[in-house]
């Protein structure tokens, strides 16, 4: 390579790199330069960790009662199924106040297929199914303020696997 083309390389190397460094922040549509702007929204967890106790259909039940939060944050709920018996399945179903009996009797409906949800419309949001000794998490974003309910859809766990979820 004499010095003229090791001064070319040179050149095609300086733009290769500097060119790479403005893609980051310049893209080029039609013709016209778009400035691209990262917005980074920072999200307020607010993070509960719910077990799902018992080994019995009389003594299953979640150890939160009830669960307070703000409205617009983000919600990460752990749910631990400290069960060992093959009966104990759990989720966590968030729904709309007063649609437990009816969410619950439609997720029988449908006994055994997916993950025991069906009645979209009045659900907030939704875990798997967690099998004794297992975990899941649910992430999801607070809905307005008022009162909502959250239960367990596995089929007949419903009356007693419940509480109360409260947006402030
Ligand atoms: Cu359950």
């Amino acid at each position: 390579m004499n010095n003229s083309h090791k001064l070319i390389a040179g050149i095609i190397l300086t733009c290769l790199f500097a060119c790479s460094g403005e893609k980051k922040n310049v893209e080029k549509s039609e013709g016209k330069e778009i400035k691209i702007v990262e917005k980074v929204v920072e999200k307020k967890w607010e993070i509960f960790n719910v077990g799902a106790v018992g080994n019995t259909m009389s003594e299953m039940k979640y150890d939160v009662e009830s669960i307070t939060v703000k409205e617009g944050s983000w919600i990460r709920i752990n749910l631990e199924n400290q069960g060992i018996d093959n009966s104990m399945m759990h989720n966590i179903v968030f729904i709309n106040y007063g649609t437990r009996k009816m969410v619950a009797s439609e997720a029988i409906k449908i006994w055994p297929s997916q993950d025991f949800v069906v009645n979209k419309k009045n659900i907030i949001a939704y875990s798997g199914v967690a099998k004794p000794g297992e975990s899941v998490v649910l992430e999801f974003k607070a809905p307005k303020k008022g009162n909502y309910e959250y239960l367990c859809t596995y089929p007949g766990h419903a009356e007693i696997m419940r509480g109360y979820f409260f947006v402030k």
